[in-house]
């Protein structure tokens, strides 16, 4: 029903888009994979802001939503096919386009260093041939996941524990024993009040976004990985913009992507809002720690080398130091 809605709305965005070309002046059509308002739509929300005073006269975004206006695991699907002409969202949310997006998250270096060393273009390429979709700019460096629990675990053994996963944390979590059950981010309040789950993998911050503190008793340390939330815009629509109203686009996002360098800091606040909220830490520590962050690294890029060893090796040799 909505999807429709969003879908007759995008066919009258489609004709203003048309007509505003010639005026100079685009607008498209935004959506976030994560409710807005809240810790995965901050970066997105301040490039619309940036973009909006900054591209008068050339190019704005209209924010249409958060998952209410698309589902999260079809936001992708809304992009590729221009219903929604920029998007907010995680490769992990995207498997289905983009098989090798998981290998963004298994990245030691940042996207400064990925433009710098051509692994942007890489990841920009297979975006494009894959998704039609332009990767425009890059959040969530600087932040790592988590497994977060609802009963104590004393090393890197899940045996027995129904884990709420995404692709980012299926093979780690699966070669440490976990059953795994996938949800959107929606229904994982939902899933912890009703047992359904004894945990669920999330990055270090947003744990109290959606009330899951409520819910949670521990936070399993150390980090892995680095999140990836990306500014994806519909090839077609990319490819009809003007020179400047691409600039001014580029320009935004490598000023959202200098905010990354802040989660440093907010991660330290959001582990004190945990702890204040209840949430105690497990930090598995020598042996344990170097088999969690092994497995991690490991099994996450066997899954990347299983899809597409060639593009695996390209990507790796790039995204690790
Ligand atoms: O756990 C998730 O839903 C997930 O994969 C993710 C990825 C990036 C940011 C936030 C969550």
């Amino acid at each position: 029903m909505k999807i429709k809605t969003l879908l007759s709305a995008a066919i009258l965005a489609t004709a203003t888009f048309n007509s505003a070309a010639l005026a100079q002046e685009v607008t498209l059509r935004g959506v976030s994979a994560f409710n807005l308002g809240t810790t995965f739509s901050r970066e997105f929300n301040a490039f619309v802001e940036w973009i909006n005073e900054n591209g008068k006269g050339v190019v704005q975004i209209q924010l249409v939503g958060g998952p209410e206006a698309v589902p999260p695991f079809e936001l992708g699907n809304a992009v590729q096919s221009g219903v929604v002409d920029i998007a907010n969202n995680t490769s992990a949310f995207y498997p289905n386009l983009v098989p090798t997006g998981d290998a963004i998250h298994l990245a030691e270096n940042t996207i400064q260093e990925q433009r710098a060393n051509g692994c942007y273009d890489v990841i920009d390429r297979v975006h494009q041939e894959q998704m039609n979709v332009k990767y425009l700019g890059h959040a969530g460096d600087g932040m790592g996941f988590h497994l977060y629990l609802t009963k104590p675990i004393t090393g890197p053994d899940l045996t027995g524990l129904t884990i709420r996963t995404t692709p980012v944390y299926q093979a780690m979590f699966s070669a440490l024993g976990a059953n795994l059950v996938r949800t959107a981010p929606g229904e994982v309040y939902s899933a912890l009040e009703r047992g359904a789950i004894d945990g669920y993998g999330w990055p270090s911050q947003g744990v109290l976004d959606l009330g899951w503190d409520e819910q949670t008793k521990y936070r399993v340390d150390p980090s892995f990985y680095n999140v990836d939330v990306n500014l994806l815009v519909n090839l077609d629509v990319w490819n009809s913009l003007t020179d400047a109203q691409r600039a001014k686009l580029e320009e935004g996002a490598a000023w959202m992507e200098t905010l990354n360098a802040n989660n440093a800091e907010i991660n330290i606040a959001e582990y004190a809002k945990q702890a204040d909220a209840g949430i105690e830490t497990i930090t598995l520590d020598g042996a344990d720690a170097e088999k969690w962050l092994t497995t991690a690294r490991d099994a996450g890029w066997a899954a990347v080398e299983a899809v597409d060893p060639p593009l695996a090796q390209e990507l790796r040799a790039c995204l690790t130091k």
